[in-house]
């Protein structure tokens, strides 16, 4: 069947050239009108899964570019526990990068699995034509449908499902990103990573585990349980980070599939140098938040000054820390303590005396003997706990999944008692395993005294099935001087 249809399209081909070389003769038309009829080269697109785009155009022809995505419907983890049953577009969510540049012909192949059970198509918000595509590309499982469309304006566009019902599609995750660089390419950089924020709708609430199907109803009331970056809780987190070194330029394929929310995209700890605004032409500068609508993408950059975890979040704070919306980039490489000096100086704030005083040193404290018994200390601790810890690791203890490492029933928690006070005196990073999962975040130090990291360690042993050590005072004043050695 291909056969035929391009011995068809080149015998097409051949007359039109004819035709415009003889018009060509006649109206003496210039030269450079040629060139898009010529017969382009014809190049197989490169398609790559998140976070990872297909290399620069840069100084590549206009091509003639053929596409070959497939519809695969398949079963995918959303978080520890949760699985899910994706509609994607070439096997990820959010579906594969399609890198062109302005005046290809993109010859576009639908493929539907034929395992699939549903028909899709696509609509490309970088297509100028009837349904971005979405009219000529209806497949039902085991086709494949082909169109052709050019590029006539750069940007960077989100492409979805388009059939009915489109939120349903889109909600199971039929969306990515197609980007057309202008000619030459867009400038250099280091890094490129592609990010792509979705909400999604579940009959289980946050966590609940199993097989979890779509929930129509609160997809209308667009009240997510789930917004993430690339499909999943976790999808750029632990060993999913993105990365790069102090000194490189960076820059983000941002998109946002939704299909309600829109999105404030934020980098904790960074400032974007230049964003491209819903991905066109127009570039703001020194920018800390921007605002990715559903159905839209910004292409932001910045250079990395120094290093640390940045988290990527989605500044509706709420869907970062307890929906997903939370990814980090890492970056290594030395400090620059002209930029970013870490903290310089701890004192106890007293607005009365209106300066900052140094925490007393262990020479000077005053020995005042706290005769408590077990049940107030308890009660004291359960205080502190809702006001310093509970935000992180939930009221019951439980935590965050993949974010916030459980303190109920943790054998982290329970093995080492001196370790655990070492947690709270100085904070923790880096990889730990809690209760056979894997955590990489960061817990910063609190700021408590002895008596208040004592007691709030002793109301968390002595809850939610943990093994009731005693913590007191005098011991996590020894794990302070056993750090100061
Ligand atoms: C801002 C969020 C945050 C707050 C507030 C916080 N933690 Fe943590 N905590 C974390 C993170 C994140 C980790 C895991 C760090 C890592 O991955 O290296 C952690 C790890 C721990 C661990 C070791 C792992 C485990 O689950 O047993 C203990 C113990 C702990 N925290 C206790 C506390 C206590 C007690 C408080 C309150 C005094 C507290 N944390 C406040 C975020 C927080
Ligand atoms: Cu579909």
């Amino acid at each position: 069947m291909k056969t035929k249809r391009e011995s068809v399209k080149r015998i097409y081909g051949v007359i039109l050239i004819v035709m415009i070389v003889m018009i060509g003769c006649k109206e003496t038309t210039p030269a450079k009108e040629h060139n898009s009829v010529a017969l382009p080269e014809k190049i197989i697109a490169d398609l790559t899964p998140p976070p990872m785009v297909p290399k620069p155009v840069a100084n590549r022809k206009a091509s003639k570019l053929i596409v070959n995505m497939e519809v695969k419907e398949m079963e995918g983890q959303m978080v520890d526990g949760v699985t899910y049953v994706y509609w994607t577009f070439g096997g990820s969510v959010p579906g594969s990068f399609i890198r062109t540049r302005i005046g290809d012909e993109v010859e576009f192949h639908l493929k539907n699995h034929p395992n699939n059970k549903l028909p899709h198509n696509i609509d490309l918000h970088a297509v100028t034509g009837s349904g971005g595509g979405a009219t000529s590309s209806l497949v039902a499982p085991g086709h494949e449908k082909v169109f052709d469309f050019k590029c006539l304006n750069t940007g960077l566009y989100v492409y979805h499902c388009a059939t009915a019902p489109v939120g349903m599609h889109i909600a199971n995750g039929m969306y990515g990103l197609i980007l057309v660089e202008p000619e030459g390419g867009l400038p250099a950089v280091d890094r490129e990573y592609y990010v792509m924020q979705g909400d999604f709708y579940t009959k289980g609430n946050y966590g609940e585990p199993g097989i979890q199907t779509f929930d129509m109803k609160k997809a209308i009331r667009e009240n997510p349980d789930y917004v993430v970056f690339n499909g999943k809780v976790g999808a750029l987190t632990g060993d999913n980070v993105l990365r790069a070194n102090v000194g490189e330029t960076v820059r983000l394929f941002v998109g946002n599939g939704g299909p309600n929310l829109v999105s404030s995209f934020h980098v904790i700890g960074e400032i974007f140098d230049r964003v491209h605004i819903e991905g066109g032409s127009v570039i703001n500068k020194d920018i800390q938040t921007t605002l990715i609508p559903a159905g839209g993408a910004a292409i932001v950059e910045f250079k990395v000054d120094v290093p640390g975890t940045f988290i990527l979040v989605d500044h509706s704070i709420f869907r970062a820390f307890n929906k997903g919306a939370l990814g980090m980039l890492k970056v290594d490489g030395p400090e620059d303590k002209t930029i970013y000096s870490g903290t310089t100086q701890e004192g106890v704030y007293l607005p009365e005396g209106g300066t900052i005083q140094h925490l007393p040193t262990d020479k000077n404290t005053p020995k005042k003997n706290r005769v408590q018994t077990l049940d107030a200390r308890i009660t004291a601790g359960k205080n502190i706990y809702s006001r310093t810890c509970l935000p992180c690791h939930q009221s019951e203890g439980q935590g965050v999944v993949n974010v916030f490492p459980p303190l109920a029933k943790s054998d982290y928690l329970n093995k080492d008692v001196n370790r655990a006070i070492k947690t709270v005196l100085n904070g923790l990073s880096g990889t730990i395993t809690v209760n056979e999962k894997t955590y990489n975040n960061i817990m910063t130090s609190l700021n408590l005294t002895d008596d208040e990291i004592a007691d709030v360690l002793t109301y968390v042993y002595d809850s939610w099935n943990n093994n009731k050590t005693n913590v007191t005072a005098a011991m996590v004043k020894e794990q302070k001087t056993k750090k100061k050695e």
